[in-house]
């Protein structure tokens, strides 16, 4: 049987809880095969509160790993942190020649305590990597920048969905609502153009989530390059991910972590 292989561009989140380093875990659950092309590292800076500084990888290292893996020929590649729109162009321009399947998501934002919002990259988002993706998993927050709409109940989540696919072109999106919309349930809509699927599970009561979103699109990643359909790759996905938050952990006094093996424990 031929080991699927997996590629992340990506950024490191070097407290471990999201970015490759979520990636990874999850493609090692999973038992796929992972790669890496990093696209920036992010620290926490002490000097100013912990506060996280993204540092960009130079193009030209960029290239150089992109080119590596791509020769490798991943079955799946997930798109993560891209934090510039030079980057950003050169990576769809590459991947717009690839067989691969795509999982894009948008990262626009960087939670460690503080929330770092990266809205420049909007537009290369919605002209350049959308129109690639096999399914694309923006948070809430993500949905209502791409669909320049303010999301507040299920009907609008719903909303955004078809806008995503039908006039952004992605081929499917799963839009992670989670606790946001303040519901004893916590959903995120999947839809692929025809089926519209709410996945739902009880909210569970703490907000230990660092590393959910880049999680639950890796899981997804993962499925597929399993042979999953994407959406059975979702519906494991996002119990991968809710085992996962339900045994998140303190990491000190700034962050929380979720434990992305819980699952496969
Ligand atoms: O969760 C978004 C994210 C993605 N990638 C990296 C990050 C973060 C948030 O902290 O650090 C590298």
């Amino acid at each position: 049987m031929v080991l699927p292989r997996v590629a992340t561009i990506a950024g490191s989140d070097t407290t471990g809880g999201a970015g490759m380093l979520a990636d990874l875990k999850i493609f090692e659950d999973y038992d796929v095969f992972g790669m890496v092309a990093l696209t920036c590292i992010v620290s926490l800076n002490k000097e100013k509160n912990w506060e996280p500084s993204i540092h960009p990888i130079n193009l030209a290292l960029l290239k150089e790993q992109v080119e590596t893996v791509l020769h490798a020929q991943p079955h799946v590649i997930k798109t993560g942190m891209i934090p510039t729109v030079e980057q950003m162009t050169y990576v769809a321009e590459q991947l717009r020649h690839t067989k691969a399947k795509i999982i894009v998501d948008p990262v626009m934002a960087c939670k460690h305590g503080e929330e770092t919002v990266l809205e420049p990259l909007k537009e290369a988002f919605i002209t350049q990597l959308l129109p690639l993706a096999t399914i694309v998993t923006p948070n809430l927050f993500e949905a209502s920048l791409l669909t320049q709409q303010t999301i507040h109940s299920i009907d609008e989540m719903e909303q955004a969905a078809k806008y995503i696919v039908h006039t952004l072109h992605a081929n499917s999106v799963v839009i992670k609502g989670g606790t946001r919309l303040n519901h004893t349930q916590a959903v995120d809509i999947f839809y692929d153009g025809h089926e519209m699927i709410h996945l739902t599970h009880p909210v569970i009561h703490h907000s230990y989530n660092h590393g959910a979103g880049c999680t639950f699109a890796a899981a997804i990643a993962a499925g597929v390059a399993q042979g999953l359909t994407l959406k059975e790759a979702v519906i494991k996905a996002k119990e991968v991910v809710t085992e996962a938050i339900k045994n998140s952990f303190k990491l000190n006094d700034e962050m929380s972590h979720i434990h992305h093996h819980a699952y496969f424990k």
